[in-house]
């Protein structure tokens, strides 16, 4: 069997030229090139299928996010085009009344300043949206691994809060579809704490949310990610948080990986598997400060797969583009056995 590979050509459509990072104006490190090189890896596969998704259903956002953050990306269409709009004022929680038709009041919905908002935002994300959230119906549909190319990323957005390059959780969508039918788990190997999944979830038993970092004291997103934060409610013991120290490479990652989370995954039972596959843990990532290797992609897919679990694989992080490619067939290659 082939593996679906679900990406749609309008996620291009949106450019973010710089970030704020720390006072600092810097190109912007999600670009359009990150995708254009992950899709030329993707067809120069045979064994790999590029699909392209139709439009997701709103409901299946609003199983996500608030009417507001689908609101202001709206409001943010109108703009002219080349114009992008980065929040200057930030609201205080419980300040003020938020107007999500006012892109000025776009602050009382963002936590940082490299998440610039521009009239194609939300073409860009939607559609990344709905690779994710196709991928998952594919999944359904009786394919064992599913892969969404989702450009721009999601796992730091939460139900109402956008930031760290994402608008929709991706992830989240893939999960929710998954919830109607089982136990799901989300496992994060992003770079960065996913800590907008790990909202999402919070509270409920219905999705395990586990996370492999580097140190939200040092790096984005800084307040969240710590491994204190294991749930509330009937999400109690259903959240997971694991710290790995700068410089990881991969017999560490492995150990933190297999025996503390997978170990953790399977204790849950899930039916249904998403990964959130960030490739900013790699040795050249101008973000990440992990060192794996293109082969270790291979390793650690491995490890998924011996789980047997109809997965998805959503598209988070990954900046060092020349290799991008690579390192996402290297993963999907560890899935090769289970198609
Ligand atoms: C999806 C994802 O990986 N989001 C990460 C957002 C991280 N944003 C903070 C980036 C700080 C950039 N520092 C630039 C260092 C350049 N050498
Ligand atoms: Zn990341």
């Amino acid at each position: 069997m082939k593996l679906n590979a679900f990406f749609h050509k309008d996620q291009l459509e949106f450019h973010p030229k710089y970030e704020w990072a720390l006072g600092n104006r810097i190109k912007h490190p999600e670009t359009t090139k990150r995708a254009e090189n992950i899709f030329r890896s993707l067809k120069s596969q045979n064994w790999i299928n590029l699909v392209e998704p139709t439009s997701i259903p709103l409901k299946a956002i609003r199983d996500n996010h608030n009417y507001q953050l689908v609101t202001l990306y709206n409001t943010a269409m109108a703009l002219e085009d080349e114009t992008t709009f980065y929040p200057s004022v930030f609201p205080q929680r419980g300040k003020g009344k938020p107007d999500p038709t006012n892109i000025h009041h776009a602050g009382f919905f963002c936590f940082d300043s490299g998440t610039p908002l521009n009239n194609k935002t939300w073409q860009a994300a939607s559609w990344s949206a709905a690779s994710s959230y196709y991928a998952a119906k594919d999944v359904l549909n009786g394919s064992k691994v599913s892969y969404a190319l989702s450009r721009p990323p999601g796992h730091h957005a939460s139900r109402d809060t956008y930031g760290g390059y994402c608008y929709f959780n991706n992830a989240a969508i893939a999960a929710k579809v998954f919830a109607k039918k089982g136990r799901v788990a989300i496992v994060d190997v992003d770079f960065h704490h996913g800590n907008g999944s790990q909202e999402i979830f919070y509270k409920t038993d219905k999705v395990f949310v586990a996370s492999i970092h580097g140190d939200p004291r040092e790096y984005f997103p800084y307040y969240m990610g710590f491994p204190g934060e294991q749930g509330t409610g009937d999400g109690l013991g259903h959240n997971m948080n694991v710290i790995l120290p700068t410089g990881t490479k991969w017999p560490a990652y492995k150990k933190a990986l297999t025996k503390t989370v997978l170990t953790a995954v399977k204790r849950y039972e899930p039916d249904y598997l998403v990964i959130s596959a960030g490739f900013d843990t790699y040795k050249h990532d101008p973000i990440g400060r992990f060192q794996l290797e293109t082969k270790d992609y291979t390793l650690m897919a491995k490890e998924f797969a011996k789980l047997k679990l109809p997965t998805v694989i959503c598209q988070e992080g990954g900046y060092f583009t020349k290799d991008l490619g690579a390192n996402v067939i290297a993963f999907l290659e560890g899935f090769r056995s289970n198609l």
